[in-house]
């Protein structure tokens, strides 16, 4: 049957609705929703509900015409209700749901009235772009607003989830999956959604050839609480692959994301997991004012990163202050450690604090690199506390300064290419007593780091070149950088200063 014949039979049903008709399997239906309300009975229209069975049954529903191959529905400006349970994808579909092009996000409201999820999707391929969903919930469950299995490819892009409730991992979106995945979320936000255990707003776990790439995403308020099994990780989000897997978290922020716990609290912005031969690369994150967890428990208040067996983790230019009431000392605001033969780098990253600990890292096995580290204001707590068991753990040209205990690290870590543990006073700095500490133009800390170390980036935390001057500087900030016309460059994500 030609497609031809199909479209025109469509459109003697349907005036609102347009077909594209691209011939053979690649036909893709294109819905545009008149109404705002839900409903899937025969009564002359096309729901937002129907538009998405249509799709994925590639058959007629009331005035939806059948979807095709890969299909587009359209929302104008409204909100658009949908009480009525979730809607499960077949492996097949492939399916976008958008705001009209041009519309703010927030004007295109999906509304699941608390009591239940917007989609289920099992495997295929589902987009999101341009759309606000609020209020999912799934009470016994996890993924409050979607759940994602199967060996899916999901893409949300400028979309907002807000208020969502799951009784499970990912109080918005859960990505559990068991085969080649990939998972894009791109200039979204995800604000004051709350799960149990795991990923208070985003829990993504792939077993196997996972492609995950978060960026320009912000994670608000969002909250992760004790479940059956205890200990909460990652309030705004976490990610755990295996396998072959790859993720990348580019310009993402964590801001006042809290764990519920009557213990301990891991990774209140963020807790990443590496596991077999997979990769983590975070560049250009920032954490503010995310924690919790119990008092005197030891608490990860930002993020919290694991790398196992054979993976590598790279972190690189986090920008995180305290902005939070700490519980004591053993609050840290990072913690990274490596297991097995796995690597894990941390470098040009600035850990600003207020009171309690600043950064805890821990080489049970495998090799720990920290480099270009600004760890300072921390009262009451540790700046560092470093440990090693049959792991190896390097510090190059960091700083911990103006804590109360700067480092405690055991012997075994080397600090042959550090820069002084002592001899800094606030004037090496732009204003320590308010925090900056950028270095001032006589710092005692410039133009004497080591050079061409595995842990020297191109770019410093400001992404001016490293290397000014004849020497690097010690810490996040390299003095007398470019910030000027010339930057943006490449699809790296992030920015990078070109030197004249
Ligand atoms: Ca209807
Ligand atoms: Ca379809
Ligand atoms: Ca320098």
């Amino acid at each position: 049957m030609g497609s031809g014949h199909l479209r025109s039979g469509w459109r003697a049903a349907t005036v609102c609705l347009v077909a594209l008709a691209l011939g053979g399997a690649a036909r893709a239906t294109s819905y545009s929703i008149a109404t705002t309300t839900d409903g899937a009975v025969n009564n002359g229209n096309c729901t937002l509900r129907e538009a998405i069975r249509a799709a994925n049954t590639n058959l007629a529903v009331d005035q939806c015409p059948p979807g095709g191959a890969a299909d587009v529905i359209t929302l104008p400006a409204g909100t658009y209700s949908f009480f009525g349970g979730e809607e499960t994808l077949q492996a097949s579909t492939t399916l976008e749901i958008r705001g009209q092009p041009g519309l703010d996000p927030s004007l295109v409201v999906i509304d699941l009235g608390g009591v239940n999820r917007f989609l289920h999707q099992s495997g295929g391929s589902l987009t999101l772009r341009g759309l606000l969903v609020r209020f999912g919930g799934t009470p016994t469950a996890g993924g409050g607003a979607l759940l994602v299995d199967g060996a899916p490819t999901l893409v949300l892009d400028h979309t907002i989830f807000f208020n969502c409730v799951a009784g499970g991992r990912g109080g918005a979106v859960r990505v559990y999956t068991d085969g080649p995945t990939v998972v894009e979320i791109r200039s979204s936000r995800f604000e004051l959604n709350a799960g149990l255990e795991s990923g208070g707003a985003v829990d993504v776990f792939g077993f196997d050839t996972v492609r995950a790439n978060v960026r320009d995403t912000e994670f608000v308020g969002n909250t992760g609480s004790e479940g059956v099994s205890g200990i909460p990780f990652g309030a705004g989000l976490s990610l755990q692959i295996r396998g072959a897997s790859e993720a990348t978290l580019t310009r993402c922020s964590y801001d006042g994301n809290t764990l519920l716990a009557s213990q301990s609290g891991y990774g209140g912005g963020a807790y990443v997991r590496a596991s077999d031969q997979s990769r983590i690369t975070m560049t250009g994150n920032r954490f503010t004012g995310n924690g919790g967890g119990a008092a005197s428990n030891f608490n990860v208040e930002d993020l919290y990163a694991i790398v196992e067996d054979t993976s590598t983790i790279l972190l690189d230019r986090l920008d995180i202050s305290s902005a939070e009431v700490d519980r004591g000392a053993f609050d840290f605001e990072v913690s990274v450690t490596s297991y097995d033969a796995a690597s894990l780098s941390l470098t040009d990253s600035r850990l600003r604090g207020v009171t309690g600990s600043g950064l805890h890292a821990y080489a049970s096995g495998g090799v720990l690199q920290l480099g270009q580290l600004t760890v300072a204001g921390y009262a009451g707590g540790k700046g560092g506390w470093l440990m090693t068991n049959t792991g190896q753990m390097s510090v190059d040209n960091s700083l911990f300064v103006f804590n109360t205990t700067n480092l405690d690290a055991d012997p075994a870590v080397s600090r042959a290419h550090d820069c002084p543990a002592t001899g800094f006073i606030p004037g090496d700095f732009v204003d320590a007593g308010g925090g900056d500490y950028h270095l001032s133009h006589g710092s005692l800390a410039r133009d004497i780091g080591w050079p061409s170390l595995p842990t020297q980036r191109a770019n410093d935390l400001d992404h001016g070149p490293r290397i000014v001057g004849p020497l690097p500087d010690c810490g996040a900030y390299e003095f007398g950088g470019l910030f000027a016309d010339g930057y943006e460059a490449g699809d790296t994500g992030d920015w990078s200063a070109r030197t004249p």
